[in-house]
């Protein structure tokens, strides 16, 4: 096998032999590959037929998400798909194989011609793979919601043509930005679809305590799923608990209203597996990040959607909860209310700090910077991860300057969001607004920020302090990157894919660079 899409891959280069660092087996991340070739495969058909059906892109869509980090570990459920996939590009262009005249164009892409390609070729190509896997969850959950994009769905086909057969840099280049650009769109889709189906977030308090009795955790990032469980389970003394990335629904209006919503319980992905060791509730996994479970709470893991692991119980499209419910009853949860903390030992976190509900305080944001009571912005967002030197990016929050104020969203945020940092003007000096695709949301935070001091974006007293992990921060990266934001800090550490001259590119023209020390990265944000 190789694989090297992620932040934690082997020795930082690529993981191969019998499984990866995520524990990815050989045959699966084949199967992967076959699945991604096939996708190429399904591109060309419509790229040589013209539009694609809504059945097409959808496929396209769920295809890319399965192949996302700690999604999908199950040989038989990537079989299914590949299968789906074939189907259709034989649809779409039945005669390809004994075509008179043959483009020299394979109907499916061979992706070991791609990880052995000349580096920088793969490097561009990786980003632009990597970018559009992640840009899919994106539209695989707007989608769910029955909102889609035909922008978006073509540039699939567009940016999956270029991967197996994009020749040089000078074309590939373009395609690598424009999956920045068409990001913005996708999580601009994804920003209306959460908002107009369950209402604008407001600010709210999570608790971290978890009550006695039945409950049911639900980890990932489907706003839908989460709204159907609670349907499922209201008048059914079950509780439901948030974790990792699900902790930003508590502030959506038409999920709040369930009172049996009740908290937030854990952390960030990785550590799931010390977290749900012998935990009397069931794990609802509607996306990434699942980690092979220990055979402590292996019984108690269910999946849905595209996340598969072999033996767990899959609920599929139908929806029924019923075998996450009996098994919360039989469960039974705790005998008393137990409380948890976060990392830092807080008691609850807030969420809900959405882009409507920063820029309804704009005039107290803009007063603020105006008579210096404010000086300064942090972005620190991001994936979480199990590297040691994650830890910068809590004493980086811990040491920014009182006259400061962080933004933060995805999953990083919970080595830092159960710290009080205070208030300036009655706003929070800490404001989570989200999930990761809510980077859509800090970006019409500083374009209205920029319009309001007529300055660009990088004027502004605005730094991004990113950590990533999966292919999700990829395309947010290049969406940031489209919008020319410069002197991004990326950890923590940088990707593998990333070849020392497109590297050189990107330090060049857009002045990104590693982490240090939260100290020389502070004293050189803040100008000292
Ligand atoms: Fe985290 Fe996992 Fe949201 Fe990712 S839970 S790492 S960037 O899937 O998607 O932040
Ligand atoms: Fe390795 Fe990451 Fe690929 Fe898993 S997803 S095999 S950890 S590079």
């Amino acid at each position: 096998m190789f694989c090297f899409q992620c932040e934690q891959t082997a020795g930082c280069t690529g993981c191969t032999g019998k499984a990866g660092v995520c524990g990815k087996k050989a045959d699966t991340a084949k199967l992967q590959d076959e699945l991604t070739g096939a996708l190429i495969g399904l591109a060309r058909a419509v790229d040589s037929n013209g539009e694609g059906t809504q059945e097409v892109y959808n496929t396209i869509i769920e295809g890319l998400f399965t192949t996302i980090t700690n999604v999908s570990f199950d040989n038989e459920s990537l079989e299914k798909m590949i299968a789906k996939v074939r189907k259709l590009e034989q649809a779409l262009a039945p005669d390809c194989g004994s075509c008179a005249s043959p483009c020299g164009k394979n109907s499916e892409f061979n992706m070991d011609d791609l990880w052995t390609a000349n580096e920088d070729i793969r490097s561009l190509k990786s980003l632009i793979l990597f970018g559009i896997r992640g840009m899919a969850a994106y539209a695989y959950h707007a989608n769910v919601l029955g909102y889609t994009d035909e922008e978006v769905n073509k540039f699939f086909c567009e940016a999956l043509f270029m991967i197996g057969y994009g020749e040089d840099q000078d074309t590939l280049l373009p395609v690598v930005l424009k999956v920045g650009e068409i990001n913005l769109k996708c999580m601009a889709l994804l920003d209306k679809a959460n908002t107009e189906t369950y209402g604008s977030p407001e600010p709210t308090t999570v608790s971290l305590t978890v009550e006695k009795g039945p409950f049911i955790v639900v980890t990932g990032h489907d706003l839908k799923d989460l709204q159907l469980l609670l349907e499922q389970t209201e008048g059914k003394g079950i509780n439901i608990y948030t974790h990792g990335e699900m902790l930003p629904a508590h502030a959506y209006p038409k999920l709040k209203k369930f009172s049996h919503l009740k908290g937030n319980f854990g952390t960030a992905w990785q550590n799931q597996q010390k977290e749900f060791d012998n935990l009397p509730a069931p794990i609802l996994y509607t996306t990434n990040c699942l980690m092979p479970p220990r055979k402590s709470y292996e019984d108690r893991v269910f999946t849905t959607e595209v996340v598969a692991f072999p033996g767990a119980v899959h609920i599929d499209d139908n929806k029924d909860f019923t075998p996450v419910i009996e098994k919360a009853l039989a469960l039974g949860g705790f005998t008393k209310d137990t409380e948890f903390t976060g990392i830092n030992g807080g008691k609850e976190v807030t969420t809900g700090f959405g882009h409507a509900a920063i820029l309804s305080h704009a005039g107290t944001v803009v007063e603020a910077v105006k008579s210096g009571a404010l000086k300064h912005f942090f972005l620190v967002a991001g994936c979480d991860g199990a590297k040691p030197g994650r830890n910068y990016y809590t004493e980086f929050v811990k040491q920014t300057p009182k006259n400061s104020i962080v933004l933060t969203l995805a999953c990083g945020k919970y080595r830092f969001n159960d710290l009080n940092l205070g208030e300036i003007g009655g706003l929070p000096r800490l404001m989570d607004m989200g999930q990761c695709n809510d980077a859509y949301g800090a970006i019409q935070v500083a374009v209205a920020l920029a319009k309001a001091f007529n300055c660009s974006v990088n004027e502004l007293p605005l730094s991004f302090v990113i950590s990533w992990y999966e292919q999700k921060a990829v395309c947010i990266l290049l969406t940031l990157l489209h919008l020319g934001i410069k002197n991004i800090k990326l950890g923590p550490s940088l990707p593998a894919f990333v070849s020392p001259n497109i590297l050189n590119f990107l330090v060049e023209n857009y002045g990104i660079a590693p982490i240090t020390t939260p100290e020389q990265d502070l004293a050189e944000l803040l100008g000292k």
